[in-house]
């Protein structure tokens, strides 16, 4: 593989834009090397600037579940567009893909669409908040919302203390209001309800957890948050961001049959164009301006182009009742594939998989946490990262990801990144 081309392009890029990029993610500071730069892509393939083609296991971190430039969301987008591009007024488009929404995922009956999942979670705790009257939040160490301050921080030095902000701009006036608590593990969160009696708004989590690579909830764990939320009049927000419209028509409130207070969207529900959305019952809903208290605007929410995408996104997903059992079939296939190479080329590693989710964890214990996700080992995993890219295979730039599967991927795509998996980890 060669990066010349990238390169370039990267060193025009860092005069102008800080770290040559428009998110962190992407400079590969995690595995280190060349940020690869992207001319086009479609169906599971990237096409980069160097002329290399690369099988796309990250689809833009979950929105090309369908693959890269899906016909029916490219054509939606091209049709409106020659219809104006924004209005900042309402539009039918806007009530069509609500209502679509509201009847895939259960639970809820109204939904408030935004521009990413970071103003979709941000604002979902301000409702959580303005609805209960109270400030705290209870958030897990290594499960991302976004980059609002509410949510950038860590755990503070012992078990119930608040959390210390994990980014300078973040006040501590912000950081005392966000609890930090221990994915997967009820007692700890059951200390800091105790520690905080009736302060709590809002516990937020990822019902399944992809930003630590991907860690599925243990037995009990989301029914545990469930009781303790109802019993303390607490919110419960789901953060689907990743794993709404993904691991189930109606997401992990469907597939676990959980029911969560407010859900927050993004990636998928935009068909890659920046959409975010939170949802609930009217009764929690009807607190956002202009009919409640709780403000929230924004001047490109429900944008006719992104909705156009996200509408088109949405309809093909529910027009397709087979499209998740496909999508399980061929991670398990992929992760059954992985788990022979490695284990016959004498690896240390663990895999977690759940529907369309999937990580790689170089380390022998079970990863169900931050803590447990950090024991892995990363040189290791820049060895992987890069390897697979030389083979044409392009995973996580970060060993706290999780991959998300496309439905364009077929099995010789699978057999092929098995196999380059199998030649790249005999160098380990
Ligand atoms: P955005 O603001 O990036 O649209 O969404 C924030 C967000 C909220 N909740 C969850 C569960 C998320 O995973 C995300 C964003 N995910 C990252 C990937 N780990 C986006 C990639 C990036 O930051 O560039």
């Amino acid at each position: 593989m060669i990066y010349q081309r990238s390169s370039q392009l990267f060193a025009e890029a860092e005069k102008v834009i800080p770290g040559g990029v428009n998110s962190p993610v992407r400079a590969f500071k995690a595995v280190g090397g060349t940020p690869i730069f992207v001319k086009s892509a479609k169906g599971a393939y990237l096409y980069d600037e160097d002329g290399n083609r690369l099988i796309d296991y990250i689809n833009s971190w979950g929105p090309m579940i369908l693959g890269h430039a899906y016909e029916p969301v490219v054509e939606a987008v091209i049709e409106k567009a020659k219809l104006g591009t924004s209005f900042g007024m309402p539009t039918e488009l806007e009530t069509q893909i609500a209502a679509l929404a509201v009847s895939m995922v259960p639970n809820i009956d109204k939904i408030r669409f935004v521009n990413s999942g970071t103003e979709a979670c941000m604002s979902a705790v301000r409702l959580a908040r303005g609805f209960t009257k109270r400030d705290k939040i209870i958030k897990f160490a290594g499960c991302y919302h976004g980059h609002s301050d509410s949510f950038l921080i860590q755990a503070g030095s012992g078990a119930v203390t608040f959390g210390t902000p994990n980014s300078p701009g973040v006040t501590a006036g912000t950081a005392k209001d966000t609890l930090l608590a221990k994915y997967n593990d009820l007692e700890n969160v059951k200390t800091l309800i105790e520690a905080n009696k009736n302060e709590i708004a809002a516990i937020i989590v990822e019902p399944v957890a992809g930003n630590m690579g991907c860690i599925p909830p243990v037995k009990g764990f989301l029914e545990g948050l469930r009781e303790l939320c109802t019993a303390n009049g607490i919110l419960l927000i789901f953060d689907e961001v990743m794993t709404g419209f993904r691991l189930a028509r109606g997401g992990v409130q469907e597939l676990f049959n959980i029911n969560a207070d407010i859900v927050c969207f993004g990636k998928v529900i935009g068909g890659g164009l920046p959409v975010g959305a939170f949802a609930a019952r009217a009764e929690i809903m009807n607190f956002l301006a202009p009919l409640g208290p709780v403000y929230q605007a924004g001047t490109l929410s429900g944008n006719p182009l992104a909705m156009a995408a996200g509408l088109a996104m949405l309809q093909a997903l529910d027009n397709d009742r087979e499209i998740f059992k496909r999508l399980e079939a061929k991670t398990a296939y992929l992760g059954a594939g992985i788990e022979r190479v490695l284990k016959a080329n004498n690896v240390v590693f663990t895999i977690n998989q759940i529907g369309s989710m999937i990580s790689v964890h170089f380390d022998a214990n079970p990863v169900t946490d931050f803590q447990s996700a950090a024991a892995g080992d990363n040189e290791t995993f820049k060895k992987f990262f890069h390897g697979l890219v030389a083979e044409g295979v392009y995973i996580a730039p970060s060993a706290y990801e999780t991959w998300f599967i496309t439905d364009a991927l077929t099995y010789e795509d699978l057999d092929f990144t098995i196999n380059a998996i199998d030649k790249v980890s005999k160098t380990f």
